[in-house]
């Protein structure tokens, strides 16, 4: 992937935002973690030991050492590695060749010189797993571990998620890992996953809003991260893709077009649950200016205009053109922004002139009225995130809309969806037409998938057809518990009943 960073790239700071943000820092829960087994048998040069939590953890660790035999005559070297799947610790990451940083694999070396001791790991780590090595001791002794427990943080509160009755088994399980994804994302900030990124990105916090509003109802940390990204924009007022909350508040540099707009549907949706007027009145400018800023991509025919670079996300899927997606995108947070504008009392005739411009250029140069499809880009690609982005724009009737969802299952080539990302937004389409049945269906067989893979937490990336596929060129880098994927709960409170 090429990122798409800013030239000359310089940041503005709105002070006020960003206090407004500290003081809704939330507190979190502490909870310590005893894995099976909790103590070892004496370990000598090249014993490993196997730690299971029995569910993902975010963590600190901490266990005492010990000699056993003659006095500790050399210090022991330990390794340890983190894994929210067993299966990462059957690869070799010493060969790992990723095009992101290998600095991500959870692992840390590290020597005890004088035993016994008592070891409180400062780095946090994602893990249902972790397996401890012996690198080297001496002949003449061996270390004992004893006491080991992970002390977990998580900003959820369990006890606010209202209790429901789900009485299909698979459903049932969904709805758990559900809650657990969005658990472990849930800290500081809206993580988009604990092993990896462990940041704000737009993308991933607008499905984590939506999926908390449903469960664990933390509205303000909702708003905590809304202000975040307002806080610290670009220079031209843009919120970046991600934002760093560590070690000081600061908007990366990368921009994504669909990121950007998915700033106004959080915060609409944001409004929608709370119904805080003030917050709107503060964020509302920051979300019209995202708005103003795409409309300046677009080409004299009322199209966004199409780059060869990583511009817009959509999906991972390999290939994909962007500008479809993106057009729908901004249909969408047109239609939001307008909504807003009209709660605020503000003069809404702007709106309608762009949804209409971009309307109808959608449906004259976008829409192949003979495969009942959308394309994209030059080459005119037929792609499923195309589809469903313009499904959930509304510019279509239901009826029209469902015949696209139809019509794309039908098509041999097309770039299909690689994300739970993705995922979501299809059963939001579904949903939309009125599939209930057939977004249940969806929920069970590809959510459902993974658990029957052994999944604890919801993955990043899951192709059922390539299960090792990773976006970053190795799988081993791959989030196992990321923010995006743990939207099932959402549907299941929600729309399904
Ligand atoms: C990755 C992360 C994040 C996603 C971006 C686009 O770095 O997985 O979740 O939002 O890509």
């Amino acid at each position: 992937m090429i990122f798409n960073k800013v030239k000359g790239f310089k940041t503005v700071e709105n002070k006020d935002f960003l206090r407004k943000a500290e003081e809704l820092k939330p507190v979190l829960f502490k909870t310590k973690v005893v894995p099976t087994p909790s103590i070892s048998e004496p370990m000598g040069k090249g014993d490993t030991l196997l730690l299971d939590f029995l569910d993902h953890q975010v963590g600190y660790l901490h266990f005492h050492a010990s000699s056993v035999g003659s006095p500790a005559d050399a210090p022991a070297k330990i390794r340890i590695r983190y894994a929210e799947r067993k299966e990462e610790l059957e690869e070799n990451w010493d060969e790992y060749k990723g095009e992101i940083s290998s600095s991500w694999l959870q692992e840390e070396t590290f020597f005890l010189d004088y035993l016994p001791v008592t070891i409180s790991l400062p780095r946090r780590h994602a893990f249902r797993y972790i397996e401890i090595k012996v690198i080297d001791t001496t002949p003449k002794y061996k270390v004992r571990l004893s006491h080991i427990h992970s002390i977990s943080v998580s900003s959820a509160d369990y006890r606010l998620v209202p209790e429901i009755n789900i009485k299909d088994k698979m459903l049932k399980r969904i709805d758990e890992v559900s809650l657990r994804t969005m658990h472990e994302c849930m800290q500081e900030v809206f993580e988009d996953g604990p092993k990896r990124d462990a940041r704000l990105w737009l993308g991933d916090l607008r499905l984590q809003a939506l999926g908390n509003y449903a469960t664990f109802q933390n509205a303000d940390l909702v708003k905590r991260c809304l202000y975040l990204f307002a806080g610290s924009t670009m220079r031209d007022g843009r919120v970046g893709a991600g934002l760093f909350h560590k070690p000081k508040v600061q908007v990366d540099d990368t921009i994504l077009f669909d990121y950007s707009l998915f700033f106004v549907s959080t915060l609409k949706e944001y409004y929608d649950f709370t119904k805080d007027i003030e917050t709107l009145k503060d964020l509302f400018p920051t979300a019209k200016r995202q708005i103003s800023l795409s409309l300046l991509e677009l080409d004299g025919k009322g199209i966004v205009k199409d780059h060869d670079n990583w511009w817009c996300f959509l999906d991972w899927g390999e290939g994909l053109n962007k500008q479809a997606g993106a057009q729908a995108i901004l249909i969408s947070a047109l239609k939001d922004a307008k909504e807003m504008a009209s709660i605020l009392g503000l003069d809404t005739a702007v709106y309608d002139t762009n949804i209409d411009t971009l309307t109808f250029a959608a449906k004259k140069y976008l829409f192949d009225e003979a495969k009942g499809l959308f394309v994209s880009g030059k080459k005119k690609q037929i792609s499923w995130a195309s589809q469903i982005y313009f499904v959930l724009s509304g510019i279509f009737d239901k009826e029209t809309n469902r015949k696209i969802l139809s019509n794309i299952e039908k098509e041999p080539h097309s770039i299909k969806m690689v994300t739970p990302f993705l995922h979501h937004y299809y059963v939001m389409a579904l949903l939309e037409v009125g599939e209930k049945e057939k977004a249940i269906s969806v929920i069970k067989s590809y959510w459902g998938d993974m658990i029957l893979d052994g999944a604890d937490t919801f993955y990043e990336v899951y192709d059922p057809q390539n299960k090792r596929s990773s976006p970053y060129g190795d799988w081993v880098i791959n989030s196992f518990c990321h923010a995006w994927s743990g939207t099932p709960s959402y549907f299941i409170r929600r729309h399904l009943g």
